[in-house]
Formats: C-alpha cells, sequence, structure tokens
C-alpha cells in the first residue's frame, strides 16, 4: 500500500463525498495501491463518545472557527495522534487531503502530525478549498508538500506515480508554481467524459441512506451569478454527454443505488442533454429517482417537465432568489421571472416537488423589489413545497461580490475578526443586517402562514 486518501469532517453524511468516489474511481483505473480512510463518517457515527455531536448539523459549522476548532482539537487529537502513528509506521508513501473552508485546520493539523512522526510521507492537499490565492494564505505553509488546485481525477495518479518513482510529472495540462510560499499545482481541467466513474468500493456503504447517490452531469455554471463562488471555481461550463451519464447511472442501479441528487450547479446547463437524458431513463426502462437545481432560465418548454417527471424526477430546487427583475440583473444571475412563474407550475402539475431558494437584501435591493419578491411568491404559492434556502445576503468567500465589494456598493465594517462578523455589511443607503433579517424573517412567515416548509436559514444572523 503505498498511497493513502483521507476525508476529513464535515463532509456529506447521507452518501458517499463525490469528490472521494471520483478521486477513488480514478486511482483505480490507474492500478494505484491506494487506501481510503473516511474519518468523516467514522468521526460522524462515533459523535457522541467524542462530544462533537452538533458539528455536522445542516453543514454549516465552521470547523475551522472559533469554539468549534478549540472543541474537536481537544477531544478528537488523542485519536488523531493515534492514527498518525499508524500512518507513519505504515508503508504509506503519499497521502493525499481534500479540504475545504470548513477543515482546513483539522486538514493541516493531521497532515502535521503526520509529518512530525514520518517526514518522509509526501502530503497532497487538493479540494475547493485553493481556487483562489486568497484561501491559499490562510494555511501554513508547511501543512503539505504539494498544493492541487483543479480537478483531481486526471492528475492526481500522474502525480503519485511521479512521486513514488522519484521523478518529475510526465504528461501535460497543469502549471506547475510557488504561491503564497507553497509549491502549487494548477490542473487544467479537461473532457469530463474522459474522468472515469466514480467508484464507491472502499466506504463503508452501509453508514449511509440506503441506495442514495450524488451524481454530476455537468461542471461549472452556464450563469455567473456575483454572489455565488460556483462559478469563479468551476470555470468553464462542461457537460457530459448523454451516454456517459447513462453509462453511469447505469453501473451504479445495477449495484443497488436507485436515488441520485444531480450536484450540478444546475441541471439545465444544457436543455437538449437533459430531455435526452431523460429519453434515455424512460427508455431503459430502469425505475430511479433524482432530484436537482434548476435554473429558472428562458426557453424551457413545457414538454421538459413531463419529461422529466416521467424519468423519475422527484424534486427541482429553482433558484429564483428574488421577484424583481432589475436586481437579478444586478445579480447577473439569467433568470427570467415570467418563465419561472410558468415554470413553477409545470413542475407542480406534473407532480414534481417546488422547492424554491430566497434570498433577500441583494445590497441595492429596495423596499419596491423586495416587494415583488412578495408578489411573486403571493402569485406562485399554490406551487411551491419548500423553501430548500432563504437567506439574508451573505458574502460567499470567492465570489465576485466578495472579490470586489466596492462594485456593489458594498462596505464592510472594520472590526471582522470571524466569518460571522463579516456577514455585518451595509451600504450608504440603508441595507443593513438588521433589515436584511427583517426581510428573512418576513418571508419565513409567509412560508408558515401559506404551509410551505422551510429548509435552510439562518436565524441567527
Ligand atoms: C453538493 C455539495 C455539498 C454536499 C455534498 C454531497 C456529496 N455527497 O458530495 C453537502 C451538502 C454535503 C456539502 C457540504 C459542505 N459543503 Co458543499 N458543495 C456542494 C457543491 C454544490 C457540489 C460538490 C460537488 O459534488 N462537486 C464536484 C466534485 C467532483 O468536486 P470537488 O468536491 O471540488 O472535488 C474535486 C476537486 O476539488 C479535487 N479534489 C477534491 N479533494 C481532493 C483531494 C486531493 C488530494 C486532490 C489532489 C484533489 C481533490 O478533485 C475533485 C474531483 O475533481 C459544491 C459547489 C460546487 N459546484 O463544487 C459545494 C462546495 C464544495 N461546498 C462548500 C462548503 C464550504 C461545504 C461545507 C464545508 C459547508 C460549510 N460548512 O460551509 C460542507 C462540507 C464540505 C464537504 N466536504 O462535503 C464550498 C467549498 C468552498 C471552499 N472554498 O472550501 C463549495 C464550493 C460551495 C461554495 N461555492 O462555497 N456540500
Ligand atoms: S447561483 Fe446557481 S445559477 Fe448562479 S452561478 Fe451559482 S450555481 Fe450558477
Amino acid at each position: 500500500m503505498s498511497f493513502l486518501l483521507i476525508s476529513l469532517p464535515p463532509a456529506a453524511i447521507e452518501k458517499p463525498h463525490l469528490a472521494m468516489g471520483y478521486l477513488l474511481g480514478s486511482l483505480k483505473s490507474n492500478k494505484i495501491d491506494y487506501h481510503f480512510m473516511d474519518l468523516n463518517i467514522e468521526l460522524y457515527h462515533r459523535r457522541a463518545e467524542f462530544g462533537i455531536e452538533d458539528m455536522w448539523q445542516n453543514y454549516d459549522v465552521n470547523w475551522s472557527e472559533g469554539d468549534c476548532f478549540r472543541r474537536w482539537k481537544t477531544s478528537l487529537s488523542p485519536l488523531l495522534e493515534e492514527r498518525a502513528r499508524d500512518i507513519a509506521g505504515s508503508p504509506i508513501r503519499v497521502i493525499g487531503i481534500g479540504a475545504n473552508r470548513s477543515n482546513h485546520k483539522l486538514a493541516s493539523y493531521f497532515a502535521g502530525l503526520i509529518k512530525q512522526r514520518n517526514p518522509s510521507i509526501c502530503v497532497v492537499m487538493g479540494g475547493p478549498l485553493f481556487s483562489s490565492v486568497k484561501e491559499l494564505h490562510i494555511l501554513d505553509d508547511h501543512c503539505a508538500d504539494i498544493f492541487v488546485r483543479g480537478e483531481g481525477e486526471m492528475f492526481l495518479p500522474r502525480l503519485i506515480n511521479a512521486l513514488l518513482e522519484e521523478r518529475s510529472i510526465s504528461g501535460g495540462n497543469f502549471i506547475n508554481r510557488m504561491i503564497a510560499n507553497k509549491q502549487v499545482i494548477d490542473v487544467i481541467n479537461g473532457d469530463i467524459d474522459a474522468i472515469p466513474f466514480p467508484c464507491y468500493d472502499n466506504f463503508d456503504i452501509n453508514c449511509y441512506r440506503a441506495g442514495f447517490l450524488s451524481m454530476l452531469a455537468s461542471r461549472g455554471c452556464v450563469s455567473s451569478c456575483a454572489f455565488c463562488a460556483d462559478n469563479q471555481i468551476w470555470k468553464p461550463y462542461r457537460g457530459r454527454s448523454v451516454d456517459n451519464i447513462l453509462s453511469e447511472i447505469t453501473m451504479h442501479y445495477d449495484h443497488g443505488f436507485h436515488v441520485f441528487e444531480f450536484n450540478d450547479s444546475a441541471i439545465n446547463g444544457n436543455t437538449r442533454v437533459l430531455t435526452d437524458l431523460c429519453r434515455g431513463i424512460i427508455k431503459s426502462k430502469i425505475k430511479l429517482t433524482w432530484l436537482g437545481n434548476f435554473i429558472p432560465r428562458k426557453g424551457m418548454p413545457r414538454e421538459l417537465f413531463a419529461i422529466m417527471a416521467q424519468s423519475g424526477c422527484y424534486e427541482l430546487r429553482f433558484g429564483v432568489e428574488t421577484g424583481s427583475q432589475r436586481i437579478h440583473r444586478s445579480m447577473h444571475k439569467i433568470v427570467d421571472l415570467t418563465s419561472a412563474e410558468g415554470y413553477l407550475r409545470y413542475a407542480h402539475e406534473e407532480g414534481i416537488h417546488v422547492s424554491v431558494n430566497i434570498m433577500v437584501g441583494f445590497p441595492n435591493e429596495e423596499q419596491a423589489d423586495f416587494d415583488m419578491t412578495l408578489d411573486f411568491l403571493e402569485r406562485t404559492k399554490a406551487s411551491i413545497e419548500k423553501f430548500s434556502v432563504v437567506l439574508p445576503f451573505l458574502i460567499y468567500p470567492m465570489s465576485e461580490v466578495d472579490q470586489c465589494p466596492e462594485r456593489f456598493g458594498i462596505k464592510i465594517p472594520e472590526d471582522q475578526h470571524s466569518r460571522k462578523e463579516y456577514q455585518h455589511w451595509y451600504t450608504d443607503e440603508g441595507n443593513t443586517l438588521e433589515l436584511r433579517l427583517q426581510r428573512l424573517d418576513t418571508v419565513v412567515k409567509f412560508a408558515h402562514a401559506n404551509g410551505i416548509q422551510v429548509g435552510f436559514t439562518r436565524a441567527e444572523f
């Protein structure tokens, strides 16, 4: 055994973490001698033992901040030290760790424990955290030997082979350089049909919800919303072919998986592919259930909703955000509100559960815009089952708004030390946290008054 991939918390607990599945699929098809340590699911199942029961709640707990950081460090250190000792004394020579905004301190700490005990082990870190230089600066210089930015599947096997054979990496499609005192390899993302299918052989599948898996039919997004980081992380938008997606679905189906959640930014990035995919599922006669995100943009035919329903679509999450087309223009979001009203109704008529994402308080949102949101909801409430996400506008790290707050008239208070304080931004026109919370409260009350479920919201902001 020469390579070890580690999944750290917090990561998915209902179904296996898709990125890990993809990386394992690629290691397997490249015949790398590997092992997988799913510390996320192990710790989740042992959470009571360590007094960290609440730390996966809504995936909204930041393990790298304040009290949470202190809590896991105190309770998990003995276990992590033991694991580090085991790894250091094993034949493993290269370790891969996936890091995100929430677990980067845990990733650095664990990697540090391993390196202290065996400095010759090479630590490779990858994951969505490294997409911007700003994020690279927050990491300790020595927590890993190599930082990989971008999609890992096609590159990691080449890197492991090179490291094990102590030679330089062969082939192209990457840029190797020093950034923020770190060796950073930027992978140039390629054709996603060429990526081997995810593999879940190494997961303890009984720990997850039965028959449930994540899928990805595309990477990137056809919209460039200013508040979102996904379009910055995944560039450019690339879709898989229908045959490729169908082959993967069939493979998982044959292994007993029949509920699929598409993690795509939007399942309707390419309407033709979506239509053909649904037709392909219907033709194959496999009975599955699926759900995904849907951008309510122009040009989605009525028939598409019928085909989606027939192919097993159970729920669509519509990124409506606001009922003001003016605010959509400011957000750079390609939503067409007139079409959106129709889509919510069509989906509901076809028996698809309609979830809607709402965001209040975009920097230039005025009372008249907010009233339009309430009017939109009033007109469409008969079709809506749930507000999947209802939030005050938050500045997401790496989004356009985060990178250029002044472009949106945003002022950031100087005394902010944490993500929470960062959300106290305001504009000279009177958009304050207090106002955003009032608007949030109005939408939540609207939901309760109309029997609409409320999913993810953050009342404490
Ligand atoms: C679906 C989703 C979830 C689901 C995951 C379901 C599942 N079973 O996989 C749930 C709800 C559980 C979830 C939880 C969280 N999520 Co989330 N999630 C997403 C979303 C929408 C899609 C993820 C996905 O499937 N991507 C596809 C896979 C293939 O990509 P990937 O994960 O980035 O992995 C690739 C590369 O990063 C790299 N890579 C990854 N790990 C490693 C390791 C090594 C060694 C190497 C070399 C490469 C490598 O190769 C992978 C394959 O190409 C993304 C947004 C997006 N479009 O990516 C946000 C996103 C990943 N989530 C994010 C966050 C912050 C979280 C949370 C930490 C929440 C929080 N507390 O804030 C938690 C926990 C993170 C986790 N590890 O799961 C951020 C990460 C930002 C950052 N800078 O770290 C994103 C980018 C959203 C955003 N725009 O802010 N998430
Ligand atoms: S908010 Fe949704 S539609 Fe907009 S860029 Fe992000 S993923 Fe795409």
